[in-house]
């Protein structure tokens, strides 16, 4: 599918106090905001018109826009966060999508869906159930695909924050992921770039079009991305992966 535009979030100042697995890495946000700005210029040169909206500073983790919405070629779908203190994230980004598609859909509680469990490759979305996404949400997005035919289906997610932080789709049937975020079984139709053990961050990666969009950092892991064929361009986003945001979080693409 050809993407054409993404929305992005300004970080704000609060963004220091941001959900973090591991509490103990706090963003300098002078940094923040630089790598944001790359991240913009990153989106930009893979030929994507991007909305640039305004910071929430009520919201700390409101620059996750993917987390709030599944944008599919036929509709928006509002997001469930699992997340409690993102859920009033939801109704800042319906305003934004209502510019863009006639057709909005909704998750609804006890369901719980973040986008970053929503892997689309073409008309089939593979849902991660995590700590973020249950299982009465990613049946409702079920629903709501069928609506619009297409499909989805579940895919387990364990030891990641979400499945995409583990595993993305580069294009082709080609998926890069990092050990252990593909479970026995799951993906068999796909060749698999395995991101090296020393390098777990790298496999949040973005395929725009005919880009490859990959965190910085990460030498083995480009010298791999670089046998693909595909243009490789590096963001720096060190700031956000310390409160657990990876690449295709801090947009949302259609
Ligand atoms: C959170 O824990 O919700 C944020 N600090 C990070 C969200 C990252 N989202 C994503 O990978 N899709």
């Amino acid at each position: 599918m050809k993407v054409t535009r993404a929305i992005v979030r300004r970080p704000g100042r609060s963004i220091v106090s941001g959900l973090s697995s591991s509490g103990k890495t706090v963003p300098a946000y002078e940094k923040v905001l630089e790598q944001h700005h790359q991240y913009v210029a990153a989106l930009e040169k893979c030929g994507l018109r991007v909305q640039i909206l305004e910071a929430i500073e009520a919201h700390p983790d409101s620059t996750f826009v993917e987390d709030v919405a599944v944008l599919t070629p036929h509709c928006a779908i509002l997001t469930a966060p699992g997340a409690v203190t993102r859920r009033d994230e939801v109704a800042t980004i319906r305003p934004i999508l209502e510019q863009h598609f006639p057709q909005i859909e909704t998750i609804e509680e006890p369901g719980t869906l973040e986008g970053g469990d929503i892997m689309q490759i073409g008309h089939h979305c593979y849902i991660g159930l995590s700590n973020r996404t249950n299982r009465s949400g990613a049946q409702q997005l079920i629903d709501f695909l069928k609506k619009y035919r297409m499909t989805g289906s579940t895919v387990p997610v364990k030891n990641f924050l979400h499945l995409k932080t583990g595993v993305v789709w580069i294009g082709g049937s080609i998926l890069i992921a990092a050990n252990g975020a593909i479970p026995q079984g799951e993906f068999q139709n796909f060749e698999t770039i395995s991101v090296p053990a020393d390098e777990p961050g790298a496999a949040n990666c973005i395929a725009i079009n005919d880009k490859i969009m990959m965190p910085a950092g990460f030498p083995q892991t480009r010298q791999l991305l670089d046998q693909v064929g595909s243009e490789i361009i590096e963001v720096d986003i060190s700031e956000f992966a310390k409160i657990d945001g990876g690449l295709t979080c801090l947009s949302l693409r259609f």
